[in-house]
């Protein structure tokens, strides 16, 4: 279908949020303007069902506070005073201002610092990441999400290799672990709830007994970052009452023998006490796992927002090897399937345009103390698709480096975010609907492609042609800078040597929106790990100073306060994205701190208290849900609020920027804080 933006009628769209599901949309469109968005029927695995932050969409691209031009600060930093600027002078003032800070201080102490706000591969890993390796900038390691358990995840398996989750409707056991699927991925609910009409169970492993634990057949409550342990245990039952595939394991995996001594140790009453988790759960849940076929587990980014979440992802991952669930349909697990859809990298990203250039990497969850420790400075960060005063850990050293009045700080987004408050420059964007683009989901198999159904708002402009007009004004005259939107698509579907993409084209693409990548079977030939095979024992773990096998490590308790501090993201908010608009704070209503009713009756705190949350970092402030639905010394929060007057629901002031055991990772949830109740 070929269409202008100048038309109206209905279009095919895909949901550019960053979240599994990677719907399908159709936008609907009159007088120019979108005026409904609903679920494309026709996709195969979201089916016409979409969520409603979603389906209220054109509130937010119709905000009236949405940035239509150019700003440039004429307040304190943090303000958010602002006057209009031409587009000219914009640019102009980014490059001059740039071309002195690289003759005086190098490139280096340039940082750009961007995630997923949308999921488009050219928007997000593409013109701005050819202009930023020519540039020589400092290099952002992007480990903000799920860095940990990839990494963790590909110690077992290799890459990013899981069951399709079209199969999983043919599943009778479900393991959910560490996720909340009814909000962060709602069909797999779908494709499970169908299941159920065939009689599977629906087991939910979490810290907090939520939306997705009310909907579980069984809710299991664990205590944070103890989940190891608990995998492990049940590979002892697994083991001990020969419910394992050993056929499977000789085949397919390394290490099964060294395995099974060493989970020896990790007996049930051994792990009860670790997790909390009660004896004859343990007993009950390696029986059920061990005896059921198709089992699958959906290993969710919970657990590995922790110390030792890499470790943990890598050690769940084991168990559908032990009892050869991979072979089944519908069987296996799901961290990840972006390993099926892996495009052409190097040429969308032109990682040959760093040269020689020798930059330093600075990760992403150290972005506070990066602006305020890092030798040679950084003297300009340049932040798009993200919100790091909002999503960054350690949050009031972020905001702390964003105030540095030396700091050019430049923003581009679609709204003035709490971080734009802090530019110099602010630039508005378009939105995902307003450009061309290609997507890859990390939960289902299909690539996408999304072209421009409505005109850019204002002078918006995509991130893709924000990086060719930098590109022209800093003197980069390079081809690759010129490529078009469409040259660049077709680059990263050609040359990639990835079979399973193959007769993936631009035009076939073009025509069909959605193509699904061919996997025939991922245990037919060699695996992408060092020995072709799963690997329960790995050598490489051991070489990089891990324990080549799963092995249980507690977090860490780096101070004295009583409760660990799980800040989640929510249902109707997609991180921060959301959090500033009317129709989705009122279906969100108040952020919640929920406190078990043995510690808030210890700590006279009542429900509906509102409460101080506060450890060496910061503070925030909640209001508190009593009950049962956490274990004592733990409190849950949902959602990355947006700053408003009066109110201080600013969790990530509370988070630790640790780094987890693997990838650089983010340890959100390890952090620990007191609860105080205030007088009001
Ligand atoms: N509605 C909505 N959807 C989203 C998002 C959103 O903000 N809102 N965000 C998107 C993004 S970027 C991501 S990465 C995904 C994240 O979505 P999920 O993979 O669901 O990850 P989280 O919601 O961070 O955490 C999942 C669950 O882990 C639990 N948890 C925390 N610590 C532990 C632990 O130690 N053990 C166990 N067993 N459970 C634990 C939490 O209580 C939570 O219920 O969702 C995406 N989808
Ligand atoms: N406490 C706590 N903190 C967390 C998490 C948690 O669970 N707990 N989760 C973490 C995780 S998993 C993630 S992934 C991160 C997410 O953190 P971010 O990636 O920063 O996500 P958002 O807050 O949604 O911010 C995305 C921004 O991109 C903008 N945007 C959208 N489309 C475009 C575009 O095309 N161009 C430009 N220039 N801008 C655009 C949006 O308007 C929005 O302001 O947060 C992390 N922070
Ligand atoms: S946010 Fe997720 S569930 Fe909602 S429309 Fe987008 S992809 Fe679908
Ligand atoms: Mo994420």
């Amino acid at each position: 279908m070929t269409f202008t933006t100048e038309e109206n009628g209905v279009f095919p769209a895909v949901c550019s949020l960053d979240c599994p599901d990677q719907c399908g949309l159709l936008l609907h469109k009159q007088d120019g303007k979108l005026v409904k968005i609903e679920g494309d029927p026709n996709h195969p695995v979201t089916r016409g069902n979409i969520c409603n932050k979603v389906r209220n969409m054109a509130a937010r691209l119709y905000d009236p506070k949405r940035l239509a031009y150019p700003l440039k600060r004429v307040g304190k930093k943090g303000r958010g005073e602002f006057v209009r600027i031409t587009w000219e002078e914009a640019i102009e003032t980014i490059a001059s201002r740039w071309r002195t800070l690289i003759d005086a201080d190098g490139p280096e102490s340039i940082l750009p610092y961007s995630f997923y706000g949308n999921m488009g591969r050219i928007n997000v890993e593409g013109m701005d990441r050819r202009f930023f390796h020519r540039m020589g900038a400092s290099i952002l390691d992007r480990t903000i999400c799920n860095s940990a358990g990839a990494v963790g995840y590909n110690f077992t398996m290799g890459g990013a290799f899981g069951t399709d989750p079209e199969d999983t409707v043919h599943a009778k056991l479900f393991i959910m672990w560490g996720i909340n699927t009814v909000s962060t991925n709602m069909h797999q609910v779908v494709l499970a709830e169908q299941a159920r009409k065939n009689g599977a169970k629906i087991v939910v492993i979490d810290v907090h007994k939520n939306q997705t634990g009310r909907w579980a057949d069984w809710f299991i409550p664990i205590l944070p970052g103890t989940d190891t342990a608990l995998a492990l245990g049940l590979m002892h039952v697994l083991f001990a009452e020969n419910l394992v595939d050993s056929a499977f394991l000789q085949t397919y995996t390394v290490g099964h023998e060294e395995l099974r001594e060493h989970v020896k140790a990790y007996d049930p009453v051994t792990v009860s006490a670790i997790t909390g988790v009660p004896v004859d759960d343990i007993y009950k849940l390696a029986r059920w796992y061990g005896q059921t076929s198709p089992a699958f587990i959906r290993i969710g980014n919970g657990i590995q927002h922790h110390d030792n979440g890499g470790m943990c992802v890598r050690t769940i991952a084991c168990l559908p090897a032990l009892t050869g669930q991979w072979l089944v349909r519908g069987g296996g697990a799901i961290k990840g399937n972006k390993g099926f859809l892996e495009h052409n990298k190097n040429a969308l990203q032109r990682p040959d345009l760093l040269a020689d250039k020798n930059t330093r990497v600075i990760n992403m969850n150290e972005l506070g103390k990066a602006l305020l420790e890092a030798n040679p400075p950084v003297k300009s960060l340049f932040v798009y698709t993200s919100n790091p005063a909002i999503v960054a850990p350690d949050g009031n050293k972020v905001r702390q480096g964003l105030a540095r009045e030396d700091l050019f700080t430049v923003v581009h987004d679609l709204f003035l975010t709490e971080t734009a408050r802090y530019a110099d420059i602010v630039l508005p964007a378009t939105s995902s609907y307003e450009n061309m683009d290609f997507y890859t989901s990390y939960w289902h198999r299909y690539i996408q492609l999304q072209k421009p159904v409505l005109a850019p708002y204002g002078e918006s402009k995509s991130n893709t042609e924000l990086f060719r007009l930098l590109a022209a004004a800093m003197g980069y005259d390079e081809p690759a800078f010129r490529d078009s939107d469409e040259e660049m698509i077709r680059q990263a579907l050609q040359g990639h040597g990835n079979p399973h993409l193959e007769g993936i084209d631009f035009e076939t693409l073009a025509e069909r929106n959605f193509m699904k990548a061919k996997v025939d079977s991922y245990f037919a030939g060699r695996l992408a790990t060092p020995s072709g095979k799963i690997e329960l024992y790995s050598q490489t773990m051991a070489d990089r100073g891990y324990p080549a096998l799963p092995t249980y490590t507690p977090l860490l308790t780096d101070d004295a306060y009583p409760y660990r501090f799980i800040p989640g993201p929510n249902h109707n908010f997609l991180n921060s994205t959301f959090s500033n608009n009317d129709k989705h704070v009122k279906m969100e209503k108040i952020p919640r701190l929920h406190m078990n009713s043995a510690d808030a009756l210890a700590a006279g705190i009542a429900d509906g208290d509102t409460v101080r949350v506060w450890n060496e970092r910061g503070e925030c402030e909640l209001v508190v849900s009593v009950g049962e639905n956490v274990l004592p010394g733990v409190v849950v929060s949902q959602g990355l609020w947006a700053d408003a007057p009066q109110a201080k629901h600013y969790v990530n002031a509370l988070t630790p920027d640790r780094v987890a055991d693997m990838g650089g990772g983010a340890t959100f949830f390890s952090g620990r804080v007191d609860v105080v109740k205030l007088a009001k």
